[in-house]
């Protein structure tokens, strides 16, 4: 697509004047700016550009002088809330965008379903929105697309608002590692960030079944009897069950030596692929999330549940016997994931570990070695692919088992407290709602969703308060679909000027204009140098940025879970 259809299309959502068509090219992403320049589409009014459920709390913000604000309706631009020109909220100094003057609107009581855009005098409309109590069950089934079009091994095909996406049969070359999801804009499989996808994925089933279990997903078989968000899962867990040598021991991952060129689909990634010798990072995570996912399994597919138990009893034995870390690779693979030289430490993978075998089992010796390794770990707001801590302290915390040290209990029942309690204030305050408030790193927007995990684990041990903890997962939502410096979703093929061109190779390699659905880009990394510009800056629509525009499993997982904690009940 050209430019000024792009500059046009971005422009008409944003509602917002587009300068006439120049003749200038802009890099993707970016339209013509004042003095030749390009630059980010800019848009007034910031907002989920999905919407929000009754009840939730709903905000937007903008970046200009103190101006009043109304609601309107999009049928008869009717203002409708509030009763007359809506309060100027405090200036407030965006440190992180680097606007020295936002403010933010809130319409938190309009709570009447329909469809809406905010209008702030002399600053400009809005992109539409809705409020609905089931506005997030359409990103909810984009965002599940978006891990079924990552399966490998088997053909794939879906429709999308109107477009066919699919790739054939692949990886063949992967032998007895067959099957699971890419990772991400790659097609490497690594053992590591798949059981931590897998594992946040299986918490969503743990917390919200009522709500997912009679949802039919495209693609999947709806006549097996297993819930098709289940099976999606099983379908990466079935690569896992691939992944382990007989000695119980599990590989790292299976991967090319160099990463594929960018314009090449997953049936033409034909460059021989390795399965890497077992690491015990890789291990610890298996021995989690297979022994999760007996449990989860056991009602619905009992021998495909024993056999996942059996493999994790399999791997947590491998562990008990190499208590020194087998790290994962030097040399010879793609991707990071703790490889290298400065590897990895397995602690908490290990941790993880213990908490599902006993869960799993009532093993008293995992439950000795989750409580006495204990008191290295608390409940993280920032955490990722390397720090898997939390998912042990969630099920233990939820722990169905009467064996349990209370003082364990008690100490991270307080930390688990403590951090969601700071990260609902923390997104009560940012203007764009970021719950890690300045914190930003790669892959920023899957470790703001990710933080909906305490927050929602926090409302379930701590009811009093679920209310600001529930409140801070819309948020995030909120900022991921719009309420950010860009005023874009960061998800492709939902809500108001998503990304277009994600580091996504099938998206790159497939010929169709519009990429993949229900990606979630990594989001702004922030920069290096002297003086770096502000980080919520720095991110762009541009296929070759891998750093901010890519997308990846374990960034769409707790997406996955946000939304289902936010879908209706049935
Ligand atoms: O495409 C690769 C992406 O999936 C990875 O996340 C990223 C970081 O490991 O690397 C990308 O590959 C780039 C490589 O590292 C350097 N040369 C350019 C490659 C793609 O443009
Ligand atoms: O998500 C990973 C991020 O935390 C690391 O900083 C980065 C560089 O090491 O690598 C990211 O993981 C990439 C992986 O190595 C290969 N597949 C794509 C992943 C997402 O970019």
């Amino acid at each position: 697509m050209s430019w000024q259809l792009r500059c046009l299309l971005a422009c008409s959502f944003a509602f917002f004047g587009c300068d006439s068509a120049e003749d200038q090219s802009c890099p993707p992403g970016t339209v013509p700016a004042q003095d030749g320049q390009c630059a980010a589409p800019k848009v007034g009014i910031h907002v989920s550009t999905v919407g929000f459920t009754p009840g939730s709390p709903k905000l937007a913000t903008y970046a200009a002088s103190a101006s009043t604000f109304v609601i309107r309706r999009v049928d008869d631009d009717a203002a409708v809330f509030p009763d007359g020109a809506g309060p100027v909220g405090p200036a407030i100094n965006a440190t992180d965008s680097g606007e020295p003057e936002v403010h933010v609107v809130d319409f938190s009581d309009l709570n009447v379903p329909g469809q809406y855009y905010v209008d702030v005098t002399n600053v400009g409309k809005s992109a539409p929105f809705t409020i609905a109590d089931d506005v997030f069950v359409e990103p909810f089934h984009a965002a599940m697309l978006g891990m079924y079009g990552w399966r490998c091994g088997s053909a794939v095909s879906f429709e999308w608002q109107g477009t066919t996406f699919g790739h054939g049969e692949c990886h063949h070359q992967d032998g007895p590692a067959v099957g699971g999801w890419h990772d991400a804009g790659d097609y490497g499989k690594y053992t590591n960030n798949g059981s931590f996808a897998l594992g946040m994925m299986l918490l969503a089933w743990d917390h919200f079944r009522s709500k997912l279990e009679n949802i039919a997903l495209d693609g999947l078989d709806q006549s097996n009897g297993i819930p098709d968000y289940l099976d999606e899962c099983a379908y990466q867990l079935g690569w896992l069950l691939n992944m382990q040598y007989p000695d119980g021991g599990v590989s790292d991952r299976v991967t090319s030596v160099n990463f594929d060129g960018l314009a090449v689909m997953p049936e033409a990634s034909t460059a021989p692929r390795n399965m890497a010798d077992a690491s015990t990072k890789a291990t610890a995570d298996f021995a989690a999330v297979a022994a999760h996912a007996s449990r989860a399994l056991r009602e619905f597919d009992p021998e495909l549940a024993d056999r996942a138990e059996q493999a994790a009893l399999a791997a947590w034995q491998f562990l008990l016997a190499n208590t020194t870390p087998i790290p994962p690779p030097v040399s010879g693979f793609t991707g990071s994931y703790g490889a290298g030289n400065n590897p990895d430490p397995d602690t908490d993978d290990r941790f993880w570990a213990a908490a599902e075998i006993f869960e799993t089992t009532g093993d008293s010796g995992a439950l000795t070695a989750f409580e006495q390794a204990g008191n290295s770990f608390s409940v993280d707001a920032y955490w990722d692919w390397d720090n898997v801590a939390n998912l042990g302290i969630f099920t233990y915390l939820e722990s169905a088992r009467e064996e349990r040290d209370p003082k364990v209990v008690t100490r991270f029942t307080l930390a688990l407290e403590n951090t969601a309690s700071n990260l609902a204030d923390t997104a009560a305050k940012h203007p764009y709602g970021r719950s890690l408030g300045l914190t930003y790193n790669w892959g920023i927007n899957g470790t703001s969703a990710r933080t909906s995990l305490a927050l929602v684990e926090a409302s379930r041990i701590d009811p009093d308060n679920a209310r600001s903890y529930l409140a801070a997962v819309s948020l995030q939502l909120g900022h991921l679909f719009g309420r950010n410096f860009f005023g874009r979703s960061m998800v492709t093929g939902v809500g108001n000027a998503p990304p277009l061109h994600p580091h996504h190779r099938p998206s790159i390699a497939d010929g169709i204009e519009p990429p993949w659905p229900g990606l979630l880009v990594g989001g702004p990394v922030p920069a290096t140098g002297a003086a770096p510009p502000p980080p919520a800056t720095q991110w762009t629509d541009d296929e070759n940025n891998f750093t901010s525009n890519e997308v990846a499993i374990n960034w769409n997982a707790p997406l996955i879970y946000a939304l289902a904690a936010s879908l209706p009940e049935p």
